[in-house]
């Protein structure tokens, strides 16, 4: 049943991206923009944020246009952080990365040009809504989650710590910017779009944010113990990027408990919401124990 519905959803985001591109102007750098997109990717963000409004029993058609433009946005961090500039990594999602193909210029573009189209497709779907007003506090959490408060902020710590002997503290504070922010988007977003009270928007952000830990400290291990063909990336890039990371500092078996136990806190707040939650109990038991 999980299987069935991940791959549904995965299909649906699928062809909603294909719809976009063919409404994008006809010439060269219609495939170089689309290139990260269809390399592929696990779809996580979107499918947590249309499944929370599934569960919270808001509207579906309404809820992809943030979809779209919460995977956008992690698409384009992802271009941008592969770049030379940044931590120079040359395979991603299996594919070798945007600037490898089409060169560093093209990947900035890329990265620039996904960013802009998530408003756009926010904008464009908060039009359509019978209460817009949900969607514009949607459409806040996505753009603050990836911005100057949020995930732009932790890459900018990332860059500066970087070679540096960093306390446990400071890489949860790195991570809950660059990697949670994102995540708990994507249930708040879902919590508005479902036009949910602000005591259920809070527990959703704290299912988010041990979510999105986890999700981290998950990433982290296997960093170590995965492989390529299973990644899609290169393992040890920490090591490579001189990046101090959960494992580093707490060791394997204190970051597979603290997933684990990150995992229930999630599931137990989920269950004081209201519906059926089956779906996201069996995605977090996933992603708690992913090998990609
Ligand atoms: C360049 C502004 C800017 C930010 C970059 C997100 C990020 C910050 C860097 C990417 C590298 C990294 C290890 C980020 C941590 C978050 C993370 C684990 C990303 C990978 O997400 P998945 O596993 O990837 O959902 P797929 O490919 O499945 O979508």
């Amino acid at each position: 049943m999980y299987q069935e519905i991940m791959k549904e959803r995965k299909a649906q985001i699928e062809s909603e991206f294909s719809k976009i591109k063919s409404q994008l102007p006809d010439g060269d750098f219609k495939d170089i923009f689309m290139y990260p997109i269809e390399a592929g990717g696990k779809r996580v963000r979107p499918i947590i944020l249309l499944e929370t409004v599934k569960m919270l029993g808001g509207n579906l058609e309404e809820a992809m246009h943030f979809a779209l433009a919460l995977e956008m946005i992690h698409t384009y961090s992802l271009v941008h952080d592969d770049l030379p500039c940044m931590d120079d990594d040359e395979l991603r999602r299996g594919k070798p990365t945007t600037h490898v193909i089409f060169g560093e210029g093209n990947a900035v573009l890329v990265g620039d040009a996904l960013l802009n189209y998530a408003p756009e497709l926010m904008i464009k779907g908060v039009k359509t809504m019978r209460e817009p007003l949900h969607g514009i506090e949607a459409m806040e959490t996505i753009m603050n989650a990836s911005g100057v408060h949020g995930m732009i902020l932790g890459q900018v710590y990332d860059i500066e710590n970087e070679n540096k002997s960093l306390a446990i503290e400071a890489v949860r504070k790195i991570n809950a910017l660059k990697t949670s922010q994102l995540i708990e988007a994507a249930f708040v977003a879902g919590g508005h779009l479902a036009v949910c009270s602000a005591k259920d928007i809070e527990t959703l952000r704290s299912i988010g944010r041990h979510l999105g830990i986890s999700f981290q400290i998950q990433d982290d291990i296997l960093d170590v113990t995965s492989d390529v063909e299973h990644l899609g990336k290169p393992i040890g890039s920490d090591k490579k990027n001189m990046k101090r990371t959960y494992v580093d500092i707490l060791g394997i078996d204190a970051c597979k408990s603290e997933v684990m136990q990150r995992t229930e806190e999630a599931k137990k707040l989920l269950g004081s919401l209201n519906g059926d939650s089956a779906f996201l109990v069996a995605l977090f038991d996933y992603l708690a124990s992913r090998i990609s």
